[in-house]
């Protein structure tokens, strides 16, 4: 069902008026004077600059302006790579005074352009910025540089018998830092919750240079606004994050996944009811992967899942996750469940896959989390991160499959797939239409209609990537007007010359 007309008319007032008050400030370009200034305090080889005169390859460049998926492109001339703290405040004081725009950077793995310049903005890149400050085994409070890299911190804290509380597909590149800027979500949500709950404070460098040291370790503190939690999910428009103080838990005694093919759809309703009631506290992760992103992923070499007879007729697939005190006890819980399911009439599901080794296990994970990079390998993704309910999961990517094929785009050369995965413990589906090519037709096709879907469902446009540049015209499909006002003031108090991350979040 999609908006009514009385709604769409006040929309399309609401984007007129919106558009009216979201100018961008003037913003001044980066200029060899600029350069010879940051050279002043930053070492050579923290200043990649075209306006240096130490030569810089176009390519080193490139990129720093180019995301993930190759879909969003700046012009930026220079990248700063700054060491320390205050090295990141002078550039910011320098930045404010002469209002040039600035992007931060971690890992560029975010998947809504948030992390590369609209236009010539400097880019400041948090890489070097790498060292863990402290780690403590008795709470578990990890205190880091913003610019390590979430695996690293990950393999840091295993030999303490420790785990961090998220995990995701980009653990290789991204940087806690960037984690905590769009406040990721990912594939451990369901048991460990959101960053705003795990993450214990903050140190973050203002646009004006002032550096806020938040970076508490305490687990109970309420002296006051929690000011961190405004720069978690900020997506670098509100400071820069140059600290992150976490909390991190005791690693599990066991972990086991399984992999269930299910016949029907309508099955992952009553599946993730019954894994609920017999997991209980073990149960980890639950997440959904429909035909065609298996297909996907088997295809490029993600990870291995069921044989061709085990996945035979099943319509999507559920990879469930324990983790718990004992393998035994765990394992005795999911082959009961197992059972449950298989004799239910109908049975839930065609069939369970219980991994029987470490190497099986990972490779269960590879599966589900390679799906993004299959995606990418097929072809160009136009990506919605939306939190619908759950029963609903299957009718968005049809009505959606539909759409296309109504406006004749759904063939080989222009819309391949589209798909449907995600974290169905969370009500949070990944819709990924794969394309031969990034084209005007197929967006025209595909916005406003898939946030008029998922406003019809009272659903949100962003349930963990964040807004970025590919959805500030349509954060009103899931803020309302005085949110958004709101939002703007905060901004506005905070960077007063628009310098952080100019275009993102809010237009
Ligand atoms: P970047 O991409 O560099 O930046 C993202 C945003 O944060 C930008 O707006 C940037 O300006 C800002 N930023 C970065 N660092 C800082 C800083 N230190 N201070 C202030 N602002 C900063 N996301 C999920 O939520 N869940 C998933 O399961 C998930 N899986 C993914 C799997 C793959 C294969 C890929 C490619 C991406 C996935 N993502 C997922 C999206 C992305 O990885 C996350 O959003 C991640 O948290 C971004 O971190 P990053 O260091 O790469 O940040
Ligand atoms: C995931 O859950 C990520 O795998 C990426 O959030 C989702 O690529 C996507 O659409
Ligand atoms: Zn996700």
């Amino acid at each position: 069902m999609l908006c009514s007309r009385a709604t769409a008319r006040h929309l399309a007032r609401y984007a007129k008026r919106w558009q009216h008050t979201s100018a961008r400030p003037a913003l001044n370009s980066v200029t060899p004077d600029d350069i010879a200034h940051f050279a002043q305090f930053l070492p050579q080889n923290a200043i990649l600059s075209t306006l240096s005169p130490v030569s810089v390859a176009p390519a080193e460049i490139e990129q720093y302006n180019s995301d993930w998926m190759g879909k969003y492109r700046g012009k930026s001339t220079t990248v700063l790579r700054p060491h320390t703290t205050e090295q990141v405040s002078k550039i910011l004081k320098w930045c404010h005074e002469r209002r040039i725009g600035v992007v931060p950077q971690g890992g560029n793995t975010g998947l809504v352009g948030g992390s590369v310049p609209i236009e010539d903005e400097l880019i400041l890149s948090l890489g070097n910025m790498s060292k863990v400050r402290s780690f403590d085994p008795v709470s578990g409070a990890l205190v880091a540089d913003a610019g390590c890299i979430l695996e690293a911190l990950t393999e840091h804290i295993a030999t303490h018998d420790h785990i961090m509380p998220l995990d995701l597909g980009a653990k290789g590149s991204c940087q806690i830092g960037g984690n905590v800027s769009t406040n990721a979500g990912g594939l451990r949500l369901l048991r460990y919750g959101s960053l705003h709950g795990s993450v214990l404070g903050l140190e973050v460098v203002l646009p004006d240079g002032t550096i806020l040291d938040n970076l508490s370790t305490l687990r109970k503190d309420n002296t006051g606004y929690d000011l961190k939690q405004l720069f978690i999910g900020a997506e670098g428009t509100l400071g820069v994050v140059t600290g992150v103080s976490i909390l991190t838990s005791a690693a599990p005694r066991a972990v086991n996944n399984v992999i269930l093919a299910l016949p029907r759809f309508e099955n992952v309703l009553p599946l993730f009811k019954s894994t609920r009631r017999h997991l209980s506290e073990i149960l980890s992760a639950f997440e959904f992967i429909d035909r065609t992103a298996y297909e996907l992923a088997v295809k490029h070499g993600q990870g291995k899942g069921l044989t061709n007879e085990e996945s035979e007729g099943a319509e999507c697939f559920v990879l469930l996750e324990t983790s718990g005190g004992s393998k035994e006890h765990d394992e005795e819980k999911l082959n009961a469940l197992l059972e449950t399911l298989l004799e239910s009439d109908p049975p839930l599901i065609n069939t369970g896959v219980l991994s029987q080794s470490p190497t099986q296990f990972a490779s269960l994970w590879r599966l589900r989390e390679g799906v993004t990079e299959a995606v990418s390998k097929e072809g160009k993704a136009y990506k919605y991160d939306i939190s619908i309910p759950l029963a609903s999961f299957k009718d968005v990517v049809d009505a959606t499959k539909e759409q296309l094929r109504k406006k004749g785009l759904l063939h080989e050369n222009a819309v391949k797939h589209v798909l449907g995965y995600g974290h169905v413990g969370d009500g949070n589906l990944h819709l990924n239409i794969v394309a031969a090519a990034y084209t005007q037709e197929i967006e025209a096709a595909l916005e406003p209609f898939v946030y008029e879907l998922v406003s019809s469902y009272k659903g949100s446009i962003s349930a963990e990537h964040g807004i970025g540049a590919m959805k500030t015209h349509a954060i009103h499909y899931s803020k309302s007007a005085v949110a958004v006002d709101v939002m703007k003031r905060i901004k506005h108090l905070f960077d007063p010359h628009g310098i952080m991350n100019p275009g993102k979040v809010l237009e």
